[in-house]
């Protein structure tokens, strides 16, 4: 019952939060552990959900709309609605594989910059979801990449950090001069 609100993907009305890009200062401080998972929190994931679709990515952590809760909410698949976003509250990553793989990334809060980042190929990762039951998922390929990005930014990290802080400071003019 709970659940239903939010994966009913046709049924999230249109108000989207604002997304808050690279030099933002909440983008830098880390999230906070949610305590309960209450109606408050589900409302929060409702509107990262529109959030999210509107903006056209397939993830969205709170810190990006200045909300510093340790919130995720995914969705490799956003446009075939038999398939459900994922929720994830205080989500830890349990194991990693030792190998790792490269994949291009983008990130709605540095757009049009993308980046190929090293990352482990596969995670074990323990949250609780949007009714606070504890959880644990294996994840690999797209979502292993997008659950791990999300982790980074409730830690305050972004992918640029990957870089050399010369080609970093390289992609922060170009993004100050397109915004
Ligand atoms: O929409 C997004 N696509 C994406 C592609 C590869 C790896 C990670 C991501 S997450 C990103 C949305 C976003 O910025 N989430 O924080
Ligand atoms: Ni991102």
């Amino acid at each position: 019952m709970d659940s239903e609100i939010i994966v009913n993907k046709e049924k999230l009305e249109n108000s989207p939060l604002e997304i808050n890009y690279l030099g933002d200062r909440s983008l830098r401080q880390s999230a906070k552990r949610v305590s309960k998972v209450d109606n408050d929190i589900r409302q929060l994931v409702r509107k990262m959900l529109q959030t999210m679709y509107t903006a056209d990515g397939i993830g969205l952590a709170a810190p990006q709309v200045t909300v510093q809760k340790q919130v995720i909410v995914i969705d490799c698949e956003p446009d075939n609605s038999a398939t459900p976003p994922l929720v994830l509250i205080n989500p830890t990553i349990k194991d990693y594989s030792n190998d790792t793989c490269l994949f291009q990334e983008g990130c709605l809060s540095i757009p049009g910059v993308y980046l190929d980042v090293k990352r482990p190929s596969t995670i074990e990762v323990a949250y609780k979801d949007e009714n606070g039951r504890p959880q644990t998922l294996q994840a690999q390929e797209l979502l292993s990449r997008a659950i791990q990005h999300e982790i980074d930014h409730l830690e305050g990290k972004l992918m640029v950090d990957y870089l050399s802080t010369l080609k970093r400071d390289r992609i922060r003019n170009k993004l100050n001069k397109r915004i």
